[in-house]
């Protein structure tokens, strides 16, 4: 039998991210993964930090590498009908940036410092389950290294993402689930060659969207609309490079190089939020509570987000016996993940063709896009939601 104060399922983001912070605090956890540590540091996903999540970092003392390493961007272009229009973002939100920064670093920043701190983080763990959570004595059993284990606890959290096993341990009834789906995917890759832009560029084209993103001066992170479950075996890079040619190509002969392909994946869109996030003694954070379109680019700033105010409300219940944080927890967390929500659809929405909304619905979207550009207001809206508001 094994204890600690917070047994952790998950050590993606939001579960290092926790236990980080808690052990700032000098409150013990366990991290307990079902994958590798070398898979989950090399799983591509998320590279735009908000201004509140570097923030955050850097509180936490975390932000060495994304200081020295990450590229701060002013703003970002929306690119249609053959142009590309800069939101000149630190401008209209009063000096505030984002930070070009993958998530796989920042994954290795906190495994780094977890270790560094002695922290208890096991990988590999399999047949994880969550139980009692309704008391206040809820344990995690799971197999590590063969033997049979128990981790007694004060309480979990569940930051095991959208396909983990704590929101489902939550007695039917218990938590409602809000879920949208798209009719399209992202297939995004990497390639060695130097971004052919210095900030982002959302293209909005007949044949579908396209992002020109990066991850350093040497690489290209670039993402097309795909229809919904396409498979990656259809798209050899030729098929990848000339839709990005057709997508991101603009009137005045701007150029897109290319490079080799080094990573492909494809990822299914979802808009998705469970509430509360909360049971018992159970706290979902990140992905295990809410999931949307990467367009907004908010998924993993709602992580940060959720557990800072975790930590907070955690520290609290084991120095002082208060609850209030805890009760406040979900609803705290909830008024950010909807307005994310919001923002990550209205991207969505206004960047992708819709395969069944005829010829009256793009011509909406042309002069949703033309206003955008076109109206200080508009411009300072998105702009305010793109680096993302505090995180208190
Ligand atoms: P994560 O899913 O990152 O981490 C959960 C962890 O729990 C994983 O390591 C998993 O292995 C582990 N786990 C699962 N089940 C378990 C079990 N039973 N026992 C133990 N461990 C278990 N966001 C953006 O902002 N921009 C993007 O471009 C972007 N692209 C994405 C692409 C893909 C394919 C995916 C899936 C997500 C993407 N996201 C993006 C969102 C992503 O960045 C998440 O918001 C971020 O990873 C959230 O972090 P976590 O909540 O820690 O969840
Ligand atoms: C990325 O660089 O991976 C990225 C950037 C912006 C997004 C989504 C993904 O909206």
């Amino acid at each position: 039998m094994m204890r600690t104060q917070v047994g952790i399922v998950g050590a993606g983001p939001s579960g290092l991210l926790l236990a980080h912070m808690l052990g700032l605090q000098g409150v013990e956890s366990v991290v307990l993964e079902n994958r590798s540590r070398e898979y989950v540091e090399q799983r591509v996903r998320a590279g735009v930090l908000e201004q509140g999540a570097v923030d955050v970092f850097r509180r936490a003392g975390l932000a060495g590498r994304i200081e020295a390493e990450g590229l701060v961007h002013h703003g970002i272009e929306l690119r249609f009908a053959g142009r590309g229009h800069r939101i000149a973002m630190s401008e209209l939100t009063g000096g505030r940036t984002i930070t070009i920064y993958g998530q796989n670093r920042v994954v290795a920043d906190l495994v780094e410092a977890r270790l560094r701190a002695g922290g208890a983080l096991l990988y590999e763990v399999e047949d994880v389950a969550v139980h009692d959570l309704a008391s206040d004595r809820p344990s995690i059993s799971f197999v590590f290294g063969g033997a049979e284990e128990v981790l007694e606890c004060d309480v979990v959290a569940g930051c095991d993402g959208f396909h983990g096993v704590c929101r489902p341990a939550v007695p039917e009834g218990a938590i409602t689930e809000y879920e949208r789906g798209y009719p399209f995917s992202w297939l995004g890759v990497l390639a060695n060659v130097a971004p052919s832009t210095d900030e982002l560029i959302y293209a909005h084209h007949p044949r579908g969207f396209a992002l020109h993103s990066l991850r350093s001066p040497e690489v290209s992170r670039l993402y097309i609309q795909v229809p919904a479950g396409e498979d990656l075996e259809d798209w050899p890079d030729e098929r990848i490079w000339s839709e990005l040619h057709a997508r991101l190509a603009t009137d005045d002969g701007w150029t897109l190089e290319e490079g080799p392909i080094f990573e492909r994946g494809i990822a299914p869109l979802r808009s998705f939020v469970a509430e509360p996030m909360r049971f018992g003694r159970l706290f979902l954070a990140g992905d295990a509570a809410h999931i949307v379109p990467p367009t907004g680019a908010k998924g993993l700033n709602l992580a940060v987000a959720d557990v800072t105010v975790l930590a907070a409300a955690l520290a609290d219940f084991f120095a002082a016996g208060s609850e209030a944080g805890l009760d406040a927890y979900s609803a705290t967390c909830l008024r950010r993940v909807w307005q994310a929500q919001r923002f990550s659809w209205w991207m969505t929405s206004m960047l992708h063709r819709f395969p069944d909304e005829g010829p009256f619905g793009e011509r909406l979207r042309l002069a949703q896009l033309d206003h955008v550009v076109s109206s200080k207001a508009a411009a300072t809206s998105l702009a305010e939601s793109y680096v993302g508001l505090p995180i208190p």
